[in-house]
C-alpha cells in the first residue's frame, strides 16, 4: 500500500482526488487539514470512516509542520491542492497568497529532497499564470504573463517546482488546470454565484406563480455581478483529478495543459443556467448598464462594479491536445453538462 500526502482535501479538488484515489486505487490517503476551531468538513464528511483515509492537522505555511509530516511519513506521493485560489482576494491579502501558493511549495520541496527524493510531487498550477493572454488557444509554450498576485504566485511556484526538479532529479510536475467547476465549488466563485442564484431566483418565481394577480408584482431576487465579457474555458473539477493521477504516473515528469478547448463567457454561462431552468428572460444594455430582465421588465441580473478587478483576464482557451495524446486523459462532462449539473445541485440543496 502507498501513502499519498493531499493537501486542501477539504477543498473542490482535493476531495475529489481524495474520493478518485480511494476508488482507483488500494492507497492510503493522508490528508492534511488546516486546524480550524470550526471545522469546514462538509466535503469530506463521507470519507471520515474509510480506514484508508486519516485526517492530520497541517498548516502548509509553516515549514517546520510541513517538514515534520513528510519526514515522518515519507510519502510515495504529495499532491499540493492546498491554496488560496480565490483570484479576486489577492489584491488584498497579496502576501497571503505568496505564502500560502508559493512559499509552501518551497517548503515542501526542500523537504521532499532531504527526507523522500523517490516521492512523486504535484502542485496545482493554473491558467492564471497565463495571464495577459498573447495567442489562443494557450498551450504549455505559451509565456507566464500573470495579471494578479495570485497568477504571479503560482507563477513563482512553477519556477520552484522546476528549479527543484533539475537541481535534485525529483519527480515534480505542475500541471496548468483551466477554470474546472462543480457542486463542490465555493460559493464567490462566479459559476456558483451564478447557479446558486438562478436556483433562488427559480423557488422565488415559483411563489411569484402562485402570487400573479398581486399589486404591486414581488420583488425578484437579483444577481449582481461583476465583468460579464470574460472569457473563461470551464470545465468540470471531477475531470481533472483524473488527468492530474495520469500526470503523476506519467513516465517521465512533464506539466500539461488541462483544459476543455472551448471558452464561454460569464455572459454565455448566465443564459445557459436561465435555460436550463426554464426562465424566459431580456439581456439588454452594455457594460455597467448590462442587465437580465423577466418578460414582464423586473431586473433578475445587473452588474455591481465592486465585482470588478484591478485588472482582468480578459479570455482563456486551454488546449489540452498534449495531454490527450500522451497521457490518453479526455473531459467527459461539456460545457452544458456542467451548467445543468451544477444548476441540479443547488435547486436540489434549496429543496432540502
Ligand atoms: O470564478 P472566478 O472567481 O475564477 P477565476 O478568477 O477565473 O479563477 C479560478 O480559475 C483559475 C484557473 O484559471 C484558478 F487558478 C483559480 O484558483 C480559480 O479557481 O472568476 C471568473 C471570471 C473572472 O473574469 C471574473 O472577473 O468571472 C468574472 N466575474 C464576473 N463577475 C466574477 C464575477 N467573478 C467572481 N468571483 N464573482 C463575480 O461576481
Amino acid at each position: 500500500m502507498k501513502k499519498i500526502i493531499i493537501t486542501g482535501v477539504t477543498g473542490q479538488d482535493g476531495s475529489h482526488m481524495a474520493d478518485y484515489l480511494l476508488q482507483n486505487t488500494n492507497d492510503a490517503i493522508i490528508a492534511g487539514v488546516r486546524r480550524l476551531s470550526v471545522k469546514n468538513h462538509e466535503n469530506i464528511k463521507h470519507l471520515v470512516t474509510n480506514d484508508r483515509f486519516k485526517l492530520v492537522d497541517l498548516d502548509v505555511t509553516d515549514n517546520e509542520n510541513t517538514s515534520s509530516l513528510i519526514e515522518k511519513e515519507k510519502p510515495d506521493f504529495f499532491i499540493n491542492f492546498a491554496a488560496n485560489s480565490f483570484v479576486g482576494s489577492s489584491w488584498d491579502m497579496p502576501v497571503n497568497h505568496m505564502e500560502t501558493n508559493a512559499m509552501a511549495v518551497l517548503y515542501q520541496l526542500t523537504s521532499i529532497a532531504k527526507h523522500c527524493p523517490q516521492c512523486r510531487y504535484y502542485n496545482a498550477g493554473s491558467s492564471e499564470e497565463f495571464g495577459d493572454v498573447i495567442s489562443n488557444p494557450q498551450d504549455e509554450n505559451h509565456p507566464l504573463r500573470p495579471r494578479s498576485p495570485y497568477g504571479a504566485s503560482k507563477a513563482s511556484a512553477r519556477h520552484i517546482v522546476k528549479v527543484y526538479r533539475d537541481s535534485f532529479n525529483l519527480f515534480a510536475v505542475q500541471g496548468w488546470l483551466f477554470n474546472h467547476e462543480g457542486t463542490r465549488r465555493g460559493i464567490d466563485f462566479v459559476t456558483r454565484k451564478i447557479s446558486n442564484g438562478i436556483a433562488k431566483l427559480k423557488k422565488a418565481l415559483e411563489i411569484d406563480e402562485v402570487l400573479k394577480f398581486s399589486h404591486p408584482k414581488p420583488k425578484l431576487p437579483v444577481l449582481e455581478l461583476g465583468n460579464m465579457s470574460a472569457k473563461r474555458d470551464w470545465s468540470d473539477a471531477e475531470d481533472f483529478v483524473e488527468g492530474v493521477w495520469l500526470m503523476l504516473n506519467n513516465t517521465k515528469p512533464k506539466n500539461y495543459v488541462l483544459a476543455s478547448g472551448e471558452t464561454h463567457s460569464i455572459r454565455d454561462f448566465v443564459k445557459e443556467c436561465l435555460n436550463q431552468a426554464n426562465i424566459k428572460y431580456l439581456n439588454s444594455g452594455e457594460g455597467e448598464e448590462e442587465k437580465f430582465t423577466t418578460e414582464d421588465g423586473r431586473i433578475i441580473v445587473k452588474v455591481n462594479k465592486e465585482f470588478y478587478r484591478p485588472a482582468e483576464v480578459s479570455t482563456l482557451t486551454g488546449n489540452p491536445t498534449l495531454a490527450e495524446k500522451e497521457l490518453g486523459w479526455k473531459r467527459k462532462t461539456d460545457f452544458n453538462g456542467l451548467v445543468k449539473k451544477m444548476y441540479k445541485n443547488d435547486l436540489s440543496l434549496l429543496d432540502k
